[in-house]
């Protein structure tokens, strides 16, 4: 078994005050509407659709320093935490679809109660650690990894309205990205003082993503034995598949480099999470958020065990004649 036939639980993650464009709140809609469930359903995935985390309005909510809607944001991830650790320990996997990717701060946090040494692969054109000081936009998108990374603690200022209760919960070499093309200053000073693994298209240009998605795995999980989170940026793939997000960057992943991924680590048997995040229906054409939820969920498919070769459930038998 690789992957497919799994129990798996959907977690909806309706944020947006992570940035500043309405619409990934419509995300999870876009996703469950565009047939993802019936897609996981007919490649064997038992699916348990838990809805959505309550992302209910908080009203007053003020800057801190420069960071944009930090009570929304916080409450969201506590819920979405509770949520994601719930469909983990009754399922086994879990798919979180987003929202823009602050999601990834509930949904790691809520793996870490469960798989407290997991490996996380940031699947993104962006390196989103910024910290709240790093960031020139305030928007906590940029930041999730600053959060939940313990070694940058001393760099993060704590906040109200519910960050009291979120606390980083994994630790730099925990982390490995692919895909970068778009890195702030202060994120690549932290990839470097901290020697983080760092893949942006420069490495898969120069190694292909054969190499890079090895190196990558092996920096995270140097004895193939642990769980794997895999948060997923739709803005790591080249904005032709997926225009529909609020900030993309030309020269990304391909389909083909996309599904290598996806079909790879599925093929480890240790992937127990997925998020999907910053599908942004409100941008783009008809045609554009059809392409982006798409190739969404082609890839989330692939990641729980749909496969370019093909697949036939264990019972088939050939009809005879
Ligand atoms: N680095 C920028 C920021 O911090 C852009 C982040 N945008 C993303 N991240 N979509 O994945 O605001
Ligand atoms: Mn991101
Ligand atoms: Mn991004």
């Amino acid at each position: 078994i690789t992957g497919q036939w799994k129990q798996l639980g959907l977690v909806g993650v309706p944020v947006s005050k992570g940035q500043k464009k309405d619409g990934t709140e419509k995300g999870p809609a876009s996703l469950r509407d565009g047939g993802l469930v019936e897609r996981l359903t007919d490649i064997g995935c038992d699916v348990k659709d838990y809805g959505d985390a309550d992302f209910g309005e908080v009203n007053e909510d003020q800057c801190y320093d420069n960071v944009k809607n930090p009570r929304s944001v916080a409450q969201g991830t506590l819920k979405t935490a509770d949520m994601v650790e719930q469909a983990l320990r009754t399922e086994g996997h879990c798919l979180a679809i987003g929202g823009d990717h602050s999601m990834a701060i509930g949904t790691i946090m809520g793996h870490a109660r469960v798989n407290p040494d997991m490996a996380v692969l940031w699947i993104d054109a962006h390196a989103d650690i910024n910290t709240p000081l790093t960031s020139d936009s305030g928007n906590i998108h940029g930041m999730p990894l600053s959060f939940l990374a313990k070694e940058l603690d001393q760099y993060v200022p704590h906040m109200p309205g519910g960050w009291e209760d979120i606390q980083a919960c994994i630790s730099v070499e925990q982390i490995a990205w692919i895909g970068l093309r778009d890195v702030d200053p202060g994120e690549r000073k932290i990839i470097e003082k901290y020697d983080m693994n760092a893949f942006s298209m420069q490495e898969v240009d120069r190694y292909g993503i054969r190499e890079v998605l090895e190196k990558a795995i092996k920096a995270v999980d140097p004895d193939g034995d642990k769980p794997i989170h895999v948060s997923f940026d739709v803005d790591a793939m080249d904005p032709a598949h997926t225009p529909s997000t609020g900030t993309p960057v030309s020269g990304g992943l391909s389909v083909r480099e996309m599904s290598y991924i996806a079909e790879e680590v599925a093929d480890t048997g240790r992937l127990a999470m997925v998020d999907v995040a910053e599908v942004n229906p409100n941008l783009g054409s008809k045609q554009d958020v059809d392409n982006t939820v798409k190739s969404a969920i082609d890839i989330a498919a692939r990641f729980f065990g749909n496969r370019r070769q093909g697949l036939c459930p264990p019972d088939y038998d050939i009809p005879v004649v």
